[in-house]
């Protein structure tokens, strides 16, 4: 009998791994928020739709990577699919030698995997799937199931004759509202959610409404979709809000696209449907400051939202302008005011160190800050990652371990000779930690005693901190970093 498609990997068994834990990550106590892996999920519940059977190791919450192997010898799958990030390729790479050991395919997946997939293949990975997952998945479930062979599913890369071969292009899925919700059931949702209520008072989920990011920053690194762009209809995201709230008990939600909003329209709508069907849910999300239009922002909090991540990224328009972030010092400052106004909390995205910085132009993203007192931000110092521009435009001047992507990378250190030596980076990350104590404590303290103590520290900046960690010799490159 010929397979129904919604039955075409029928009696193959998936196993599918999120090998991070958080324990072991440098970031996770102070600033990483913890939600389940959506890509998993989504590729758990496609599987089940296409007949599969399909169960979840998360190692988020345990001590190592043990709980593979009891699923191993339990569920016996034919296929083992591991998400990828650089923190976890250590550990993605052992399990992939326990698969192969175990005879199952081990298929690989996710940002990672996509931007060097060599490495997978030549420690153990039979196939690296670079971009979207649900379809490619699928067939090389059929395929494992009836052993057949994997080197030509489409939008797959295998290893043959010595070097990575891809299978036919895959074209992305053309409608995303044909994703099924995500297998919340595969993990354990209520851990995640306790954990929220006892941090934050509040059972926190994350949704995604859309895949890719039209934009193109410099920097930015988008392995996996690109610079695609599509969305689910509005209708399709309350359903998934309404599911969540009403199995999970659900009460915020972070939007974890790329860049939320990016059509108004789109934005309207979906605002009109979660007012109409009373969601009471509060929630975030990620925006550029060219897309969160001030008129807009009032509806918005209205609808429950509670905080917007913005990446404003430096104060002066001749650093917005290398990133090739697309948006005017105009437009953060309209934003900032209005989200202020809109009694919006707003966390801030600033980097230092991009190539062709000067210090007048670090003055300028402390001058923004000070003016507009974000009440949460971060301060990275640029990583040049593999595949962007700025990568290229650095690759001959990477510092040590960035040779190598590793984890290390965003953690802090400069990964290449930037203008100016890494202590100045540093310095200048501890004055706004500085300026974020005194914008605080001007609504506690005498706001003169405040500015003059901001006054002091600026002359110290100056007179000695600079000429100290830069000096004469210290200065390695003008700041056009070319
Ligand atoms: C939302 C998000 C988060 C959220 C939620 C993450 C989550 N649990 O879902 C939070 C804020 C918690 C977060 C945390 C971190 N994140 Co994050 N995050 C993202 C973001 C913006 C979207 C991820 C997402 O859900 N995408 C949508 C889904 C559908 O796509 P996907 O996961 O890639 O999966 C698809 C394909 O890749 C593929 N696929 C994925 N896995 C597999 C496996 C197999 C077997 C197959 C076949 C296919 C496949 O199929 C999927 C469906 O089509 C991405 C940027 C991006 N656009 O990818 C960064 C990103 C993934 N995060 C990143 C990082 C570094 C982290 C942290 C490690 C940060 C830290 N500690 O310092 C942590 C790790 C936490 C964790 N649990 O792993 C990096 C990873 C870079 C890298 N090369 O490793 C990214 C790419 C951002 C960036 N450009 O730097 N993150
Ligand atoms: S930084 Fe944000 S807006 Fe810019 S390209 Fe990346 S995802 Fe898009």
């Amino acid at each position: 009998m010929p397979e129904t498609p919604s039955a075409v990997a029928a009696g193959a068994r998936v196993l599918l791994v999120d090998p991070y834990v958080a324990r072991e990550d440098p970031m996770e106590r102070k600033f990483v928020e913890l939600y389940p892996s959506l890509g998993l999920l989504t590729l758990g519940a496609y599987l089940r739709d296409h007949g599969a059977e399909v169960q979840v190791v998360d190692l988020t919450f345990e001590r190592d990577g043990r709980s593979v192997a009891r699923a191993l010898r339990a569920f016996r799958p034919h296929v083992v699919g591991v998400h990828t990030k650089t923190l976890t390729a250590r550990r993605a790479l052992a399990i992939a030698r326990s698969v192969r050991a175990s005879g199952a395919l081990a298929v690989a997946g996710g940002p990672d995997a996509a931007t060097r997939p060599e490495l997978y293949l030549t420690s153990g990975f039979d196939a690296v799937v670079p971009g979207e997952g649900e379809g490619a998945l699928v067939d090389m479930a059929r395929a494992a199931r009836d052993r057949t062979s994997v080197h030509t599913v489409p939008g797959v890369v295998t290893w043959k004759d010595g070097r990575p071969s891809r299978g036919p292009a895959r074209s992305l899925m053309r409608d995303l509202d044909e994703l099924p919700l995500p297998a919340w059931d595969l993990v354990d949702m209520e851990r995640y959610l306790r954990r929220w209520e006892q941090s934050a008072g509040e059972r926190r989920a994350a949704v995604l409404t859309s895949r890719g990011c039209p934009f193109d920053c410099s920097w930015c690194s988008k392995p996996t979709f690109g610079r695609t762009f599509r969305q689910q209809s509005p209708a399709r995201v309350v359903r998934e809000l309404r599911a969540l709230r009403d199995t999970y008990h659900v009460d915020y939600v972070r939007f974890c696209d790329d860049v939320f909003g990016v059509s108004r329209a789109w934005l309207e709508e979906l605002l009109g449907r979660m007012e109409a069907e009373e969601l009471g849910l509060r929630f975030e999300c990620l925006a550029r400051v060219d897309l969160l239009k001030p008129d807009l922002l009032a509806r918005m909090r209205g609808a429950g939202l509670e905080r917007v991540y913005v990446g404003v990224e430096s104060g002066s328009q001749k650093m917005l302008t290398l990133m090739n972030r697309g948006t005017k010092l105009a437009q953060v400052e309209r934003t900032a005011a209005a989200l202020r106004a809109a009694g919006v909390r707003q966390y801030w995205f600033l980097m230092l160190g991009y190539p062709g910085e000067s210090l007048e132009d670090i003055e300028a993203t402390l001058r923004l800050f000070r003016r507009f007192s974000p009440e949460e931000y971060s301060v990275s110092i640029a990583v040049p990652v593999p595949g962007t521009r700025f990568y290229d435009q650095v690759k001959d001047r990477l510092r040590g371990a960035s040779r190598r992507p590793s984890a290390k990378a965003g953690g802090g250190t400069l990964l290449f000779e930037a203008a100016y030596p890494e202590h100045l980076y540093r310095w200048e990350q501890a004055r706004f930690g500085l300026e974020a104590a005194l914008g605080k404590a001007r609504g506690r303290f005498s706001p003169g005693v405040v500015d003059r103590l901001g006054r002091a520290a600026d002359r110290f900046h100056e007179k000695v901190a600079t000429p100290l960690l830069v000096g004469a010799s210290g200065r390695r490159r003008g700041p056009s970093g070319s």
